[in-house]
């Protein structure tokens, strides 16, 4: 990888380099597709028409914004003027969104036409009242609202903002333990080390490759998958809009002939037990990747076992903004995440910060140069996360004495589920909302598959005899106050939970209970 400019702009970079391909395909979703040469024009629009409307270089655009040909050209287009994109999960609550208007202190925000109603019920409970533009069909029929459309009318800007490599470029939130989702700021250079650290060389994306994630560009892990690695290459790119169900997939590995896929553990478990899941002729798979969580030895070798294809297992988070430690082709060990990416370090560390030999478990930190600078307005658990060079990732990993990573754990009481973290207290806030719960704790569990899921010990006010209406209760009550994946999988009626003196919970306690 070569060294970088001191001014740099990763959307005028991409465009540049994607300048010969006019013709090229770069994206296709469910509407239709758009080239090189149009997906330049538009994101020169967008930037104009976003400029157009007074926001200014630096300030924050909330996208909420499904994966369509619209996705890139907002986010890239926003790049290009200077203004910071922040993408966020298209299936949270309004009052996550009404948090993350104030916290961003978004100027307008960028709406999928399907989210405009939770979006519109956010506005309705915030302060903020940033510009709203709404992306799809059926955008130009709402009030008091500007359609993506008319601002794709603008004339294209001539040039990209003038920023520095290290400027504050985009965000994405990230979840913690406790407290609200963290705003993750990350810059321009971030995203060009990822492609030429990972996506190339460790990926080997490239330009003859069709791409397609099922994890979504509000995504650390689906930014890179689906818009930051194959657009680095001149690659095509499918998008879905669609929750990616095992069919939904299928239809596009089928369809599309992507080469390249990128997956989550619980979807390749979900695909392997489908009675849909095509055969190898039918589909073009050259490289697959799977992040989130550990992928179990077991479900590599089934999957390679039909496909004739490997899953590069890795480890990535959204501070780091992708994987940085990675199997390679050709030296794939299911079981394990791999080796450090060349161009990060990895060290394992005891509690007195002292690296562990080999065979002994040790807290990750990570040392490269795409970790993002800091997170918004929060100095404690910036400083608790980024410490100098080094980034605590909060896993716990043991190496072997040949390099290889195995998965130990979380450091704290997060639980990883599909790829995504899950507060227990989060969860635990919900359920104590019940008339009926009394108290109650969160932990994680593997199932028969080796994968994590929620588990909730719930002490009851009054004990009841209908427990099995009483889970399915308790778990829509979850359902309906949170993002779907955190509902917690199990419920466990208990008389009391295990705690300390001072009456805290302990769950490790209870994390020991499951692996018995
Ligand atoms: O979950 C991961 O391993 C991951 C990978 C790439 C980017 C972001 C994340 C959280």
């Amino acid at each position: 990888a070569g060294a970088l400019p001191e001014r740099f702009n990763f959307a005028r970079h991409l465009l540049d380099l994607n300048a010969g391909r006019a013709g090229k395909t770069a994206f296709i979703d469910d509407q239709g597709s758009l080239t090189y040469g149009e997906l330049a024009q538009r994101v020169r629009r967008i930037a104009a028409g976003l400029l157009a409307q007074g926001l200014q270089p630096e300030n924050r655009v909330l996208m909420v914004m499904q994966d369509t040909v619209d996705f890139p050209v907002a986010f890239l287009g926003a790049l290009y003027a200077g203004v910071v994109p922040v993408p966020v999960n298209t299936l949270l609550p309004a009052a996550d969104y009404a948090y993350m208007l104030e916290h961003s202190g978004a100027k307008a925000v960028l709406v999928s036409m399907p989210v405009l109603a939770c979006v519109s019920e956010a506005l309705a409970q915030s302060e903020a009242q940033p510009l709203v533009i709404v992306s799809g069909a059926g955008a130009d029929s709402q009030a008091d609202t500007l359609t993506f459309d008319s601002l794709l009318e603008s004339e294209p800007l001539a040039t990209s903002a003038d920023t520095h490599g290290d400027a504050f470029a985009f965000w994405l939130y990230s979840s913690g333990s406790t407290g609200r989702p963290k705003g993750t700021v990350h810059t321009h250079a971030n995203l060009y080390w990822t492609a030429e650290l990972y996506g190339k060389p460790i990926l080997g994306i490239r330009e003859d490759d069709i791409a397609f994630s099922a994890a979504k560009l509000f995504f650390a892990y689906g930014l890179g998958n689906g818009l930051t690695f194959p657009l680095s290459v001149g690659a095509t790119v499918v998008l879905m809009a669609e929750r990616p169900t095992p069919p939904a997939v299928f239809a596009r590995l089928t369809r599309h002939q992507p080469t390249v896929f990128y997956g989550v553990p619980t979807l390749y478990v979900a695909m392997l037990a489908s009675p849909e899941l095509p055969p190898r002729d039918q589909v073009a798979l050259r490289v697959c990747a799977s992040a989130g969580e550990a992928l179990p030895r077991e479900v590599g070798e089934r999957f390679t076992a039909h496909f004739g294809c490997h899953i590069l297992d890795g480890l990535g988070s959204t501070e780091m903004l992708h994987i940085f430690l990675s199997n390679r082709l050709g030296e794939v060990r299911y079981g394990s995440t791999g080796r450090p990416v060349p161009g990060y370090e990895i060290e394992l560390r005891d509690d007195g910060g002292r690296p562990v030999g080999a065979g002994e478990i040790g807290d990750l930190y990570i040392k490269g140069p795409s970790a993002a600078w800091l997170y918004w307005n929060n100095r404690e658990k910036t400083r608790a996360t980024f410490q100098g060079d080094w980034l605590k990732s909060g896993d716990k990993y043991v190496m072997d004495a040949d390099g290889y990573y195995t998965y130990a754990g979380r450091s704290d009481d997060m639980i990883k589920v599909s790829g995504q973290y899950v507060s227990p207290i989060e969860v635990e806030s919900a359920l104590i909302e019940h008339p009926q719960v009394l108290e109650c704790a969160v932990v994680g569990r593997a199932d028969q598959t080796g994968l994590i899921k929620t588990i909730a010990y719930v002490v009851l006010k009054e004990s009841r005899v209908d427990a099995d209406a009483l889970q399915g209760e308790l778990k829509a009550f979850v359902k309906g106050r949170l993002t779907p994946h955190k509902y917690p999988r199990d419920i466990v009626f208990v008389d009391e939970l295990p705690k300390t003196a001072t009456g805290k919970i302990q769950r490790f306690k209870l994390r020991a209970l499951e692996t018995q």
